[in-house]
Order: structure tokens, then C-alpha cells, then sequence
């Protein structure tokens, strides 16, 4: 997963951009498509931001985002070169500051997870995939190269590959060369992923025409002119659905169908029910790297923000919870603390947590349901020898009255 609106990372993209542009090396020959500048791209109303977990109710201001960041690259890239990074404190995105403040002002206390990628959260997370206890992303990796053939007979060559949240792009190569695409259209949040993951692929992938969208896949969008009459496969890999609730992850499903219409198909991975014996070391790894990335979180909060958490105050913990079928990651006071962000106070007391990711787990029938509401049918599914993980392919159908 990207890095999502990280004010600095923007900034930096906006002047290594300008930069770019003079490099003819650097330069992709693909247009990166900015979400915004088509104003038929995205219909807000189609995903309501307010039913993403622990999301809270301030969705008006969530949803004014990206155009709000859109903004502030604009005023940017006009603005006059800025030369010394120390006279230039992060720039805070609005969204960050609202889902913050609302979020440790009402109880239980959280944050959503999106606010985890920025430059540094998205450098830990990548570190995590590369642990030992966090099964999921090897786990996948290893079930799309042994069942490659298998896949791409049931999707059929020629497809369009659209992945949703393409991020570094890691598992892609994998998929391209399974079912011989006609176009890949990489969508993600941050542009600065886009531009290195699309350069890497043109040098893999030289005659695959490559549309990228930057742009948020919580919404509709309109896929390019270009793709109008090719069928479509999506992919959604990594467990990304995880960090959503049902009502959340079916109108997430529902807007993907939409996005790729009747006929398409959808590779995605939902990773499983196992022991807690082996979810709780996934999340709470014996080198920390995961903790680091939680509290992460509170750094980025007192740079970006203007807080003054004492973050050392503050300890990770994950927890198994059976009723929703999910982990929980929290932020635990382990003393009594008061700090402000913002300059507005805030005290938390000892034991009480800030609670900053869910990541559901799936049954195989849990999963193939899931998709089924949304309109999604299983006509595929693969794992490993273990059953940690599960890939599942779905149709994109026109769901018939019931008999
Ligand atoms: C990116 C949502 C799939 O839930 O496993 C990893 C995020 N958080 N370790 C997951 C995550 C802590 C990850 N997803």
C-alpha cells in the first residue's frame, strides 16, 4: 500500500517533478491521469468515507481531501522555489488534522489507519511485509507464482489488468506475465508511487500500454477512453479489503464492479481465520517493526500537527477479536498523559488506548459471501498448503432475481 497525502512527500513530488520533467530519462511515457482534473473521474457520493472502520462521522472534510491537497500542489508548483528545507515546516492536510482531532476527542478514542503511509510509516510497512511473523504478503506472492497457469486460463488473455491501491506495484510483474494483458492501469493515491512503479514496469513490460490513475479507489472512477472496449480484470491484492468493515468493504466492491462493469473479473486477496498463535505474532513482531509503525502514527502527528504526545508514554498492542473477526491494533497510555495537537488539550489515563487499525479476517465462506454482496461471483479460489491465505477470482455478474 502508498503512502496516502503525506504533505511533505506531496511537496517533495512536486518539486522532484519539476525536477523530472527537465530529465528526459525519467520521464514515463505514460500520462499519470490526475483524479480531479476530469470532472466526470469520480463520484464522491458512491463510497460514503463515514462507513470505513473507525473512520470518524467528519466525512464532508474527509471527502475535500484531495481536492484540498490538489490545491495546495497547485499553489506549489506556482509558488517560488523554496530552497531551505529547515524554513519550511510540514505542511499539515486538513483531513489529517480533522480525523485527529475528532478522533482522540471522541471514545472509545481512533484514528483511521490511512493515516499510517506517511513517507516513514510507508518505508515500515514495507519493512514489515519482509518479516518473518507477517505471513501475508509471502504467502501471496507464493500462491500467485505456483497457481500463474491456473489463473490466467480462468481470466483469459487479453484483459486489461486494473489494480486498485497499486502501491510499489510488487506483486504486478507476476500477474502481467500470467495473463498476457492488453493495457494495466495502476491505480493509487500517491503519484510519487505511481511515477517510480510505472517507470520499473515499462522497463519490464515494454510494449504494454500503461494508463495510471492517481486518484482514490474508495471512489468511482471512469477508466480511460482507451480501455472502452477491452474486458477488464481487476486486482486487489494484500489484504487491503481487511482493513474495512462489511458495510465498508461491500460498498468499496460495489464501486470496483461498477468502475470495471459486467463481464470484468477481480483477482483478490483476503487473508484467513487461523490461530491467534500466529495472527498475534503478524502484528506484534519480536523486532518491532510493527510497534515502530503504530507509533509512528503519534510522530507524525507531533511533526505535522504541532503535538506534543510523549510518544515513549504510549505502547503498541494487538489484539485477536474473536466477535468481529479481527485484529486490533491500539496505542496504550501506560501512564497518565496530557499534550495538545493543534494547541487544543487532550489527557488520556493510563490503560486507555487509541485504537488505529482493524484487519478482518476471512473464512473461505466468509470471503466468497463477502463478494457475493456485492455482486462479485467466485468462479476461482487458491491457497497455500497451510491455508493461511486465500486469492479468489470473481465475475462480475448481473446479479438475477432470486428463483
Ligand atoms: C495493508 C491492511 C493489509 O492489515 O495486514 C500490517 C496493514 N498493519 N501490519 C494488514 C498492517 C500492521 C496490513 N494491510
Amino acid at each position: 500500500m502508498a503512502a496516502v497525502g503525506d504533505a511533505r512527500t506531496r511537496r517533495a513530488a512536486v518539486r522532484e517533478g519539476a525536477a523530472t520533467e527537465r530529465d528526459a530519462n525519467a520521464v514515463t511515457r505514460a500520462d499519470i491521469i490526475r483524479h480531479g482534473e476530469t470532472p466526470a473521474l469520480v463520484d464522491p457520493a458512491r463510497v460514503d468515507p463515514a462507513r470505513v472502520d473507525s473512520k470518524p462521522a467528519d466525512s464532508a472534510l474527509a471527502a475535500s481531501a484531495l481536492a484540498d491537497s490538489a490545491r495546495v500542489d497547485a499553489a506549489l508548483a506556482d509558488a517560488a522555489p523554496v530552497d531551505s528545507a529547515l524554513a519550511d515546516p510540514p505542511l499539515a492536510d486538513p483531513a489529517f488534522r480533522a480525523d485527529v482531532l475528532a478522533g482522540l476527542s471522541r471514545r472509545p478514542r481512533a484514528i483511521p489507519a490511512r493515516w499510517f503511509y506517511d513517507r516513514r510509516g510507508s518505508e515500515l510497512f514495507e519493512d514489515i511485509t519482509r518479516l518473518p511473523e507477517y505471513y501475508l504478503t509471502r504467502t501471496e506472492r507464493s500462491i500467485l507464482s505456483a497457481h500463474a497457469a491456473d489463473i490466467a486460463s480462468l481470466t483469459g488473455s487479453g484483459r486489461a489488468v486494473v489494480e486498485f491501491g497499486s502501491g510499489s506495484s510488487a506483486k504486478t510483474p507476476l500477474v502481467l506475465s500470467a495473463v498476457a494483458p492488453s493495457a494495466y492501469v495502476p491505480i493509487d493515491i500517491s503519484g510519487e508511487f505511481l511515477r517510480d512503479s510505472v517507470a520499473e514496469l515499462e522497463r519490464q513490460f515494454p510494449k504494454l500500454p500503461i494508463h495510471p490513475i492517481e486518484g482514490d479507489f474508495m471512489h468511482r472512477l471512469v477508466l480511460p477512453a482507451a480501455l472502452a472496449n477491452q474486458p477488464r480484470l481487476g486486482f486487489f491484492p494484500g489484504s487491503t479489503i481487511g482493513n474495512m468493515n462489511a458495510p465498508a468493504a461491500v460498498d468499496l466492491l460495489r464501486a470496483m464492479w461498477e468502475t470495471l462493469g459486467e463481464g470484468s473479473k477481480l483477482l483478490i486477496g483476503i487473508d484467513r481465520i487461523k490461530p491467534v498463535s500466529v495472527l498475534i505474532p503478524a502484528y506484534d513482531d519480536a523486532q518491532g517493526v510493527t510497534a515502530e509503525f503504530n507509533l509512528n502514527l503519534l510522530h507524525r502527528i507531533n511533526r505535522e500537527l504541532g503535538g506534543t504526545i510523549p510518544v515513549s508514554a504510549f505502547r503498541h498492542v494487538a489484539r485477536w477479536n474473536d466477535t468481529e473477526a479481527r485484529i486490533e491494533m491500539h496505542l496504550e497510555a501506560t501512564r497518565d498523559v496530557s499534550f495538545s495537537v493543534d494547541g487544543r488539550p487532550f489527557a488520556i489515563s493510563k490503560g486507555k488506548t487509541i485504537h488505529t487499525e482493524n484487519s478482518y479476517k476471512y473464512g473461505p465462506r466468509d470471503a466468497r459471501l463477502l463478494l457475493r454482496s456485492a455482486g462479485w461471483t467466485p468462479i476461482g479460489e487458491w491457497t497455500d498448503r497451510e491455508g493461511l491465505f486465500g486469492l479468489i477470482l470473481a465475475e462480475a455478474r448481473a446479479v438475477p432475481a432470486a428463483p
